[in-house]
């Protein structure tokens, strides 16, 4: 795991490669803090009023409420995915504070993104358990606040689709890092621990095997295609955005487990780079997502990488050809 606080250090003096006939400058270490989140958790107290009451601030101790501390935890390991890997300070770059409320109206099944903050329900206590257990729950949904200050992917059909997927990429990616774990060995799932022991299921979802996160009475069996030939056309979820994010969720699992070593360094940096280069439009579809994605993997490792290359299979092998 990498330390809590990295510190860079700047040197002032003279450039060490001049020759020196004289006495060195003294080298002076400057510490620069790194950029810390800014985090504040309110609590709704069982309303579905938002903002609702604030009860941790950043440096405050934990409360003793586990949502409000896992939620304030979880915040710090995406802030410090975004930041220490990709030099993103916090939502909007410009170090905004992270909003998140908990304890979102009654025994809610959900959690979300509203424009502003993160909001987290307690779930019902039979099919799910509260969603600020799921570090991968709470990096999705920061990553939609992302999205929005960045592509601005239009909540509806295709472009909705990936911002849904690019809310599991971030929600995986920071699962994986604050593990320090591999993309060969990591799970690639979307909510894990938030159902109860009742449901027949792993997680939400899969991002390697979509359609196989849960096969459950109650819940029924996982919706989501795996491939662009099946992709859903429906009325609901804003045009299947959660179903059909399954597709693109499929294309960079499969390059990252390609790739292996950590995901956030090549599949994700590419990602990441994809969502904030402003290339990408808010109506974009899948065609020109999975181009974008191609370009600025050739832009930043190489036409012929690894990296090009693998994620090219990925999106070949879910029946897209960038
Ligand atoms: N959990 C869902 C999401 O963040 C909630 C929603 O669709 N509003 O995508
Ligand atoms: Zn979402």
């Amino acid at each position: 795991h990498p330390p809590l606080v990295a510190h860079e250090e700047a040197r002032e003096g003279r450039p060490s490669l001049e020759p020196s006939g004289e006495a060195e400058a003294p080298t002076i270490a400057v510490e620069r803090p790194e950029p810390s989140p800014d985090r504040r958790i309110s609590d709704a107290e069982h309303l579905e009023t938002l903002p609702g009451r604030l009860v941790r601030r950043e440096g405050e101790p934990e409360t003793g409420d586990a949502s409000v501390d896992e939620a304030y935890h979880g915040l710090g390991e995406v802030f410090a995915l975004f930041h220490r890997v990709y030099g993103r300070d916090a939502i909007d770059g410009g170090g905004a504070p992270l909003e998140a409320t908990v304890h979102f109206g009654d025994r809610y099944d959900n959690a979300f993104w509203d424009g502003e903050r993160m909001v987290f329900g307690d779930g019902d206590g039979e099919v799910f358990r509260g969603f600020t257990q799921s570090l991968s729950v709470i990096g999705h949904e920061l990553a939609h606040g992302v999205t929005e200050a960045t592509a601005r992917l239009r909540y509806r059909d295709q472009s909705g689709a990936l911002n849904e997927h690019v809310s599991d990429v971030f929600g995986a990616l920071v699962e994986q890092y604050a593990m320090g774990q591999d993309a060969g060995a990591a799970t690639w799932l979307i909510g894990e621990g938030v159902f109860t022991d009742l449901v027949q299921g792993r997680a939400l979802r899969s991002m390697l095997e979509p359609g196989t996160a849960y096969d459950d009475d109650v819940l029924g069996r996982d919706p989501q295609p795996a491939h662009f030939r099946d992709y859903v056309r429906t009325d609901d979820d804003n045009g299947g955005v959660h179903l059909n994010s399954g597709i693109p969720n499929r294309a960079f699992a499969l390059a990252a487990v390609e790739l292996g070593g950590f995901a956030w360094e090549h599949a994700g940096r590419v990602w990441y780079d994809t969502l904030t280069d402003g290339v990408l439009g808010p109506d974009d579809g899948f065609d020109v997502f999975a181009a974008a994605t191609l370009a600025a993997a050739r832009a930043r490792f190489g036409a012929g990488s690894r990296e090009a290359r693998a994620i090219s299979r990925g999106w070949r092998a879910v029946g897209l050809d960038p």
